[in-house]
């Protein structure tokens, strides 16, 4: 119970300082970020499987359990013999010190946190130990002058009101500082009012898509706040816009930074862009569609000039993290962008304030990079990514898929007309021909299509169904401007992204 609370004062102080100085290096998110770092690939595929979005939640919970655990502990050890509890406390902060100070971009600074934690931690530790051992002032003879404490015969029983009003004032004080902490770092996140230019190349005026007339259908334009987020990061970085820049070096004629004034200066495109997670299964949810403000990749290339033997673009973001893009793929004239802006706005901050990578067609571990910082023109043989290292495809488009919206599996709908409905996508320059959905393994039905939005961008389609009662296997497939039909065989996401035709069973009553 001390420790748990002495750990919690410790974690919550910590906490505080890294939201004034860097996030990232709270203890808690340092030792996360390691775990998820050092998670095996196979294991990391089953959590986001299983736990989805709140794979991060249940990691940090994880992480805190272990640790009050071991707070429990530390706390016992402390009745008994104070360094020992205390010592226990010191090893745990240090290993938060240590990840704090082997992250990617860490600073020497990033230790203060733990420091602070262990202070606070092994103060809090010793206040509620010393309290404990202190004699009952209720009960005691009343004080004389000097104090004489019996040297034998009973010894006064500890004080169980100085003990709960001490660990009270310490419970109070940690969600105080805990809380602090947040909002200070939500508070420092905000962002900044960005004057955006007019695209030298908007995009054409958006189709208003059919979710009003089939609802159910995902939007056809995703709202920001709904899209899907996919990164290996506990918090968000914070990115002060006026001191970021952008860094293009490697094999090229020569080194380039840009501020992000420079770039506003140079002529921006508007693209609808469709963004696939190669974690996302056939018919998961890691896909998206938004409108994306930014500035041509080819174009900040040439300020740098590429030398000859290129074949991999690195990116690197604000801490470190890579991401290393075909180069011959990125550049075979797609639109791939340097965005700053995602549907009107700018970038928010879970998807990469103030810019990102955006390269159509390909999946976004090998091209997404947010918070970017720096393109390095460089080879595979040279140099490996984040993903590269654990044997992850470097070369790996978005395969052509289809998910079915509604009906939701096993969802239980009325007998009658009804709809079948969902979205689609096909690869880049091919675009997309048909969808088409096969009820309970019948003919497959070409299935209606909703507006299109360019080939980079995913297309929504319906089939009207009679639905009679009993129990339905659903499936759809998309065929490609090529005659390219959606493969039937199953593939897990890992190596290079899943294949495979969504099955799904509803009942008709
Ligand atoms: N810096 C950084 N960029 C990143 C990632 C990351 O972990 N760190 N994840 C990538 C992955 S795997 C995907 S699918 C896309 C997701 O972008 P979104 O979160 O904006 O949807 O971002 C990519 N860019
Ligand atoms: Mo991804």
């Amino acid at each position: 119970m001390f420790g748990v609370l002495a750990t919690l004062v410790g974690v919550a102080a910590g906490h505080l300082v890294a939201s004034l100085l860097n996030p990232a290096s709270s203890p808690v998110l340092a030792v996360g970020s390691q775990v998820i770092d050092l998670t095996p690939t196979p294991m990391k595929e089953w959590a986001i499987e299983h736990f989805g979005s709140n794979d991060k939640r249940v990691l940090i919970g994880s992480v805190m359990g272990g640790v009050l655990v071991l707070a429990a502990v530390a706390g016992l050890l402390a009745r008994r013999r104070f360094v020992l509890g205390a010592a226990l406390q010191l090893v745990l902060v240090a290993v938060a010190a240590f990840t704090a100070l082997h992250r990617p971009a860490a600073e020497a600074r990033d230790v203060v946190p733990s420091l602070v934690a262990a202070a606070a931690g092994v103060g809090a530790l010793w206040l509620l130990d010393r309290r404990a051992a202190a004699p009952d002032t209720r009960s005691a003879t009343p004080l004389t002058w000097p104090v004489t404490m019996p040297t034998s015969g009973p010894q006064p029983a500890p004080s169980r009101r100085g003990v709960l009003v001490g660990a009270g004032a310490l419970a109070v004080t940690a969600a105080v500082m805990g809380g602090a902490g947040r909002r200070i770092a939500s508070y420092r996140a905000r962002l900044t009012d960005i004057a955006f230019p007019r695209p030298a190349e908007p995009a054409p005026s958006f189709p208003a898509g059919i979710e009003g007339d089939f609802p159910g259908i995902t939007p056809l334009r995703v709202k920001t706040s709904d899209f899907y987020r996919v990164d290996t990061r506990l918090d968000v970085p914070i990115v002060d816009i006026d001191s970021w820049s952008l860094n293009i070096d490697g094999l090229v004629d020569k080194e380039i930074e840009l501020s992000f004034d420079d770039l506003l200066q140079m002529p921006m495109i508007e693209r609808d862009v469709t963004l696939t997670c190669v974690s996302n299964s056939v018919g998961g949810p890691y896909v998206g569609g938004a409108r994306w403000l930014g500035v041509r990749l080819a174009d900040l290339l040439e300020l740098a000039g590429v030398q000859p033997g290129v074949d991999q673009i690195l990116s690197t973001d604000v801490d470190g993290m890579t991401i290393g893009t075909p180069y011959e793929l990125a550049t075979d004239g797609r639109d791939a962008m340097i965005a700053i802006a995602m549907n009107g706005d700018p970038l928010p901050r879970e998807h990469g304030y103030p810019a990102r990578m955006v390269v159509p067609g390909l999946y976004g571990f090998i091209s997404a990079c947010k918070w970017i910082e720096r393109i390095t023109l460089t080879t595979y043989a040279a140099q490996d990514s984040y993903w590269t290292k654990r044997d992850w495809a470097t070369h790996a488009p978005i395969k052509i898929s289809s998910r079915i919206d509604t009906p939701k599996v096993l969802e239980t709908i009325t007998a009658g007309d009804t709809f079948i409905g969902g979205i689609a996508w096909a690869q880049q320059h091919g675009g997309m021909a048909k969808v088409q959905v096969q009820i309970d393994g019948g003919p497959w039905r070409d299935a209606q299509l909703g507006p299109s939005a360019g080939n980079d961008y995913w297309r929504q389609w319906h089939l009207p169904w009679t639905a009679e009662p009993g129990s339905h296997n659903l499936s759809c497939r998309v065929i490609d401007g090529q005659g390219n039909t959606q493969t039937a065989a199953r593939m897990d996401p890992f190596p290079e992204g899943s294949s495979g035709v969504q099955q799904l069973i509803v009942k008709v009553a």
